[in-house]
């Protein structure tokens, strides 16, 4: 069996490059300081283990595209997947990464892949909705109450039989990786109840459930893609938006947005997915080193997006931004407010599947 020790050298070159690079930034200026320490505390990216796959002599390209940016949680994972898939393929798979949706947001992204004119990508589960109408659970308010009530679905029997559902008009998905519990952030004032969101304008995912959640909520929403939300957000086109701790300070949100509110009210998932017309191409060794690829980077991946949750809390607040953290109560007054939206959508996606979600915290 060949190994793949010879082949790491050139990928540990190009990590080290790139922290250099963070750090010669990290000195000119205190706010690139504290990031390149955000970095730097990332759990490590783990060696490549494993068997050269076996291919069938020919080379391939992977563009593999998200629309968070490259300081984020998402694409440290994905430089793992890299690391596994050209190690493994003995270089026959090049793998080219593209941050901050460079090569369109997330639906664009996916229709592409359909198309074949992009290999990969990892949108959050919320924009796919139309095409997947069971992936809803994931938009439903507070039915997560732990990461690993979510690992245990995601990578149990539901998220095995949603991978299945998800192979489908051209896709193939390969796995789970985390976006992470979302947190409201917005320009105008704290918000610690329903009430303090009267008339706000907040960008939601372009999703039903979460266009309902604001409404309830008093808010004022609009759907948008991700990929024009920053400027949205600057330009004042709407107040407020909510994504992750990673997600807010990655996109640099916090630039724009002074206040924010440790609401927790939905876990969103990233889905994993492969383009079928560059899946059916690849003889079978190197689609298994895919998935297994993609299992690996989503273990990592959620690693540090968890190890970096709290600090990236932190860190935010240390920069001045206006953190409110709800009591007890105050979580209560919020899924009170939004039952209507729990079991309008319950009957909608059918009772069945929660249950079932419901269970595994039990
Ligand atoms: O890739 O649209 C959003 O707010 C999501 O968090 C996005 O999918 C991140």
């Amino acid at each position: 069996m060949t190994t793949i020790t010879t082949s790491v050298a050139p990928f540990t070159r190009r990590r080290l490059g790139a922290a250099i690079a963070a750090l010669t930034i990290g000195s000119l200026t205190l706010g690139g300081v504290a990031t390149a320490q955000a970095a730097s505390e990332m759990p490590p990216i783990p060696e490549v283990d494993g068997p050269v796959a076996e291919g069938d002599g020919n080379d391939y390209t992977l563009k593999f595209s998200i629309g968070t940016t490259q300081s984020g949680a998402q694409y440290r994972g994905l430089e793992y997947f890299e690391d596994i898939v050209e190690a493994r393929s003995d270089g026959h798979i090049q793998v080219e990464l593209f941050h901050s949706a460079q090569l369109g947001d997330d639906l664009q992204a996916v229709s592409a892949l359909q198309s074949g004119t992009l290999e990969m990508t990892s949108p959050s589960t919320s924009p796919l909705v139309n095409m997947f109408p069971e992936f809803a659970v994931f938009d439903l308010p507070f039915l997560f109450p732990t990461p690993e009530v979510a690992d245990e679905v995601l990578d149990g029997e539901i998220g095995d039989r949603m991978l299945e559902t998800a192979s489908t008009n051209g896709l193939k998905a390969l796995g789970w990786a985390e976006n992470g519990y979302r947190q409201l952030t917005n320009s105008q004032n704290a918000v610690a109840s329903p009430e303090d969101l009267d008339g706000l304008k907040v960008r939601t995912m372009q999703n039903p459930i979460h266009l309902d959640i604001w409404k309830t909520l008093g808010a004022n929403p609009t759907p948008m893609s991700f990929a024009e939300l920053f400027t949205a957000l600057e330009q004042g086109v709407v107040d407020g938006q909510e994504n992750p701790w990673i997600t807010i300070q990655s996109s640099k949100f916090n630039e724009v947005q002074d206040y924010a509110t440790e609401s927790n009210h939905v876990y969103t998932p990233f889905i994993t997915l492969v383009s079928e017309r560059f899946w059916s191409r690849l003889p079978e060794g190197y689609q298994d080193l895919l998935s297994d690829a993609a299992k690996q980077m989503g273990d990592y991946q959620r690693e540090v997006s968890r190890t970096l949750n709290d600090q990236i809390k932190q860190e935010l607040m240390d920069e001045g931004m206006n953190i409110t953290e709800l009591t007890p109560e105050q979580v209560a007054t919020f899924q009170e407010t939004l039952s209507p939206v729990y079991d309008e959508w319950r009957e909608k996606i059918g009772g069945e599947l929660i249950d079932d979600i419901r269970a595994v915290s039990q």
